[in-house]
């Protein structure tokens, strides 16, 4: 089957100059077929993928003699090959001595690398005997229970390099963000101590370790050809490792930020600020952090490198208890949503941009419709303004709403927390069950700032569409998607609706300004939202 060589794409146009670390993306090749693994292959090379990883454990049946020379040699990209045996997480679940005489021969046949397990290493290197060859070998350990301690980790590494690696491979399992930090810890030490090694952390808590190990002198990172065709689980895309993480430009030096969040994937803040920090040449890095403990997390990365964090569910009020410093508006609040870590001394400030993006979004909602005067004045001022929620965003847009002379009602489906939040705006409280028959009056606003109807619960909505007609203006916090059900039924009811886009938009200026130093991009956020929304 003869291989046309795509057009090469902009993404391997780079040059080595325009890259700021000799990490590695390796894309791992997990097709059933020769055919479909060649023709894979090209693919991650029009990509820009540094090198390949031949999984022939995933191949549905193949001769080794034939099929391994024929990968080898029409490769377009350096080639690593491994054959990963079902006790160490792969599919093989053959004979031993066949798995292994296949990386012999891949090895005698020119591999670029061969992965070889530690527990049977000594097996590989008796059926090798002590033929020289230019494949470098990579000894490797999973874990897919748990990650361990810092000693022991380092037995590992002293275990591998003894058995003759000439890079370490490491894959462990984050039951906790917190442990990713022991990982980095080793691939430091293996760094300073130039023994090459490649060491990841798999599963969602572990992203970090797969987008940062440039940061901290990682060989290689793995990147897919396809969102969710992994290798190993929490696997990037190759694509969102340089397009979204800008992964080329991390080194050393770079800043870290995050958002801390549980859940977490759905944010759209390493979109916004990534893209920002990049049209501004800002050396910051923003990821997705799954983060169970708050606390746990900023004290175990307490570096001044990790400098910034955007906070949401359900960690704000939390994250105000971790500030050495808050703002006065978000202690009223009672929630943060953005902390910022001091270059200068560590010390931890916390602010809560929540309130002025939502707020300014409303009121230019208003400003915006038939249903408000031409005052000087806030439109809000006067207005019943009905807020669903009492967690952080709740609590920002109820101190907003007050601070703009509105009557606070809080609605919420723990009715003490709607009272504890009610007294401290001086408004009234009611439950989120009793929110449908509530109709004082005409021509109120109403806030959501729960999670329903949040992807991937689209059809989720806190009050029906006929208690809708009552409302002039209704607001979602959700913002994915960005037309929530509530949305999409206030506007038939006749009601103004502003989105939870406008108000992300407008919590993050001042979030960029203080991760960077820069004035946020405004145009530029709006761009990127409206390719995401
Ligand atoms: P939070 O602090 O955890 O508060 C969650 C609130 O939602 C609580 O009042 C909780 O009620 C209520 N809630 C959660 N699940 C519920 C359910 N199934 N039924 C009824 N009520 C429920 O979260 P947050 O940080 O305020 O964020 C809340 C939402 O706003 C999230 O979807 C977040 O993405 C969004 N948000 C968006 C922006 C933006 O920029 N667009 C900014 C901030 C927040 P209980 O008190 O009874 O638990
Ligand atoms: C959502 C919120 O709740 C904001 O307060 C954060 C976050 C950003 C998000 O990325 O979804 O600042």
């Amino acid at each position: 089957m003869e291989l046309v060589e795509p057009a090469v794409s902009s993404l391997n146009m780079e040059t080595e100059a325009m890259r700021k670390n000799s990490t590695l993306i390796c894309v791992p090749i997990m097709a059933e077929s020769i055919d479909q693994m060649l023709i894979d292959m090209h693919k991650a090379k029009a990509y820009g993928a540094d090198l390949v990883e031949v999984r022939l454990d995933h191949l549905k049946s193949f001769n080794p003699s034939e099929d391994i020379e024929t990968l080898i040699k029409r490769c377009p990209l350096p080639n690593l090959v491994t054959y990963r045996p079902k006790w160490e997480g792969g599919q093989y679940d053959g004979d031993e001595n066949r798995r292994l005489n296949a990386l012999r021969l891949a090895m005698e046949l020119g591999a670029d690398y061969v992965d070889v397990e530690l527990q049977v290493i000594e097996d590989f290197k008796s059926i090798r005997g002590g033929k020289p060859a230019k494949s470098k070998l990579i000894v490797s350990s999973h874990n897919y229970v748990n990650t361990p301690s810092v000693e022991d980790l380092g037995n590992l590494v002293a275990r591998i390099q003894a058995a003759g690696a000439d890079i370490v491979k490491i894959a462990t399992t984050a039951t906790d963000i917190t442990d990713v930090a022991r990982v980095f810890q080793i691939t430091v030490h293996c760094q300073v101590s130039g023994v090459p090694i490649i060491g990841l952390v798999m599963g969602e808590r572990g992203l970090m370790s797969r987008i940062l190990c440039p940061k901290f002198g990682g060989y290689l990172t793995f990147g897919t050809l396809e969102a969710g065709k992994v290798s190993a689980p929490g696997q990037p895309t190759f694509k969102d490792l340089v397009n979204l993480y800008n992964f080329r430009q991390i080194s050393h030096d770079t800043k870290v930020f995050g958002i801390i969040g549980k859940p977490v994937s759905h944010s759209k803040s390493p979109i916004l600020y990534n893209g920002s920090f990049k049209s501004v040449g800002f050396n910051g890095v923003y990821m997705h952090l799954l983060v169970d403990d708050i606390a746990s997390f900023l004290q175990t990365y307490s570096s001044t490198d990790f400098v910034g964090f955007s906070c949401t569910i359900p960690h704000k009020e939390d994250a105000l208890k971790c500030c050495e410093e808050v703002d006065p508006v978000a202690k009223s609040i009672g929630a943060v949503n953005c902390i910022i870590r001091s270059q200068t001394d560590g010390k931890i400030f916390g602010c809560n941009t929540d309130y002025v993006g939502a707020i300014t979004a409303i009121e230019d909602g208003l400003r915006g419709s038939c249903h408000t005067s031409n005052t000087t004045g806030s439109p809000l001022a006067g207005k019943l303004f009905v807020v669903i929620g009492a967690g952080g965003a709740g609590k920002a847009l109820a101190y907003g709403a007050k601070e703009k002379g509105a009557r606070v009602v809080i609605a919420n489906r723990t009715y003490d927390r709607a009272r504890e939040l009610a007294d401290i705006v001086g408004g009234d409280a009611l439950s989120l069950a009793d929110l449908d028959s509530f109709h004082p009056e005409d021509g109120m606003i109403l806030a959501n700032t729960t999670s329903i109807g949040m992807t991937p619960k689209v059809s989720d909505t806190p009050i029906s569409k006929q208690a809708l007609k009552s409302y002039t203006l209704v607001f979602d916090a959700v913002y994915t998607p960005k037309i929530t059900r509530l949305l999409r039924e206030a506007k038939e009811a006749g009601a103004t609706i502003v989105t939870g886009v406008e108000m992300f938009i407008g919590q993050a200026y001042e979030q960029f300004e203080r991760f960077t130093g820069f004035p946020a991009p405004k145009e530029l956020f709006k761009k990127i939202m409206e390719s995401y929304s």
